[in-house]
């Protein structure tokens, strides 16, 4: 029996998450062994250089000597205790010297645990009910989230999760990305019983899709005017876009601020933090209860720690970005050579192409995109040993260890498939 069908028979789909199990491209996973660097293995021997990097925690590339390092060093000294450590600690402290609106942090296992403690925060705080988020946003799978949401269930095309009792999700109005004046006129109807607007600062769950000018100003605006909470979710922007993530990008403060994924250092993480009037209610300096026994876990602080070092080095997101670019441009002049049609969205080491015509500014835009020939592009890229995330509805990242010659090599298999793709 292959281990697909072993793991079918054990695991729902035979995935610990749905993006994974390639359904979107109406496939078998890879079953990974090991990865190192840019370049990711499978257990029947193929190499790829890799542009999921775990979905974009292992922006240093896999298996940086320095991350495993501290790891394996914090796992001799015991993996979890259940109590204070220095290593929380430091972590912390880095978060709240680099994220510009973060005066206190909490530390969670996950990016899902830190936006849904940042929804009760915000409730608590304002004593409103209410959440605006944007559709094709993802922020993670707790019941408030699941309406026209991102990722596997833009993936999957599932609308909103069965198993949410109606008396919750009716607190959650979905609106569409970069429409401010939707936003105003929600804020006009229901504006007194509107808790929070979360959004992701840069959509990376439905594709990378970029805020329009104005639209992130606009929230702060309303926001403050209504006196909801404003709450970046920057699970995937924060320490990817830049060391201050996007709001010090965009030169934009929340109020709260969800993290993930890049502070964990490819470890399990999850934090939400902001000011200090609001983090001050959350127990047991206040009274709003949120707890895990694995929060704050010695190996997930001393990874992610060690990759914030590295991160705050002079020059590296500069570095980061130029081979980003080197990338984007060269799939940009081949596209245009081939006369592909395609959308190339892009900040700093994410990037997202669309099959289409017409730019993509929000969830309506990026679902119609070419999804066929999306699924055909994967297809002809892996075989060439490129592996990109399974869905047209997921961000590419680019990490430090992509060198001059993945990408170059990576170009090659662009021009190679498109032209291929082309033919079909
Ligand atoms: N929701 C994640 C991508 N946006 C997928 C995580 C995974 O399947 O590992």
């Amino acid at each position: 029996m292959s281990l697909w069908e072993r793991a079918n028979r054990v695991l729902p789909g035979g995935v610990n998450s749905p993006v994974r199990a390639w359904k979107a491209v109406k496939g078998r996973p890879l079953f990974i062994r090991k990865a190192k660097g840019p370049k990711i293995y499978d257990i029947n021997g193929n190499t790829y250089i890799d542009y999921v990097c775990s979905w974009g925690p292992m922006i240093l590339g896999h298996a940086h000597p320095k991350v495993t390092k501290a790891i394996k060093r914090a796992a001799s000294l015991g993996t979890s205790f259940g109590a204070p450590t220095r290593l929380e600690v430091e972590l912390a402290e880095m978060i709240v010297e680099a994220v510009p609106s973060i005066e206190k942090v909490r530390m969670v296992n996950s990016g899902t645990e830190a936006t849904m403690s940042a929804i009760r925060l915000a409730r608590a705080y304002t004593g409103k009910n209410k959440v605006i988020k944007f559709d094709g946003c993802y922020h993670g799978h707790a019941d408030d989230f699941l309406v026209k949401a991102g990722s596997g269930l833009a993936t999957f095309g599932i609308a909103a999760s069965p198993g949410i009792p109606h008396d919750l999700v009716k607190h959650t109005l979905s609106l569409p990305y970069n429409d401010i004046e939707a936003v105003e006129e929600a804020f006009s109807r229901s504006g007194e019983d509107i808790a929070a607007v979360i959004v992701e600062p840069v959509a990376g769950n439905m594709g990378v899709v970029l805020p329009k000018e104005g639209f992130l100003e606009g929230l702060r605006e309303i926001t403050d005017k209504y006196g909801a909470v404003l709450i970046f979710d920057e699970v995937i922007t924060g320490f990817r876009i830049g060391w201050g993530g996007a709001q010090a990008h965009y030169n934009i403060m929340p109020d709260l601020t969800c993290l993930g994924k890049v502070i964990g250092g490819g470890l399990p993480v999850g934090a939400y933090g902001g000011k200090k009037e609001i983090m001050s209610l959350v127990a047991p300096e206040g009274s709003v209860y949120q707890a895990g026994t694995l929060s704050g876990n010695p190996l997930a602080m001393a990874a992610g720690l060690q990759t914030l070092r590295i991160l705050k080095e002079e020059g590296i997101y500069k570095k980061l970005e130029k081979r980003t670019e080197e990338l984007v441009d060269g799939i940009k002049a081949i596209a245009r050579d081939e006369g592909v049609p395609l959308q190339i969205n892009h900040i700093a080491s994410m990037f997202s192409i669309f099959f289409t015509d017409e730019p993509v500014n929000d969830y309506n835009s990026a679902l119609k995109s070419n999804t066929d020939l999306f699924i055909k592009y994967f297809y002809a890229m892996l075989k060439r040993g490129i592996y990109l995330a399974p869905s047209a509805f997921e961000a590419s990242f680019v990490s430090l260890a992509h060198r001059k010659k993945d990408i170059d090599y990576t170009l090659k298999a662009v021009k190679e498939s498109l032209k291929e793709i082309k033919e079909i």
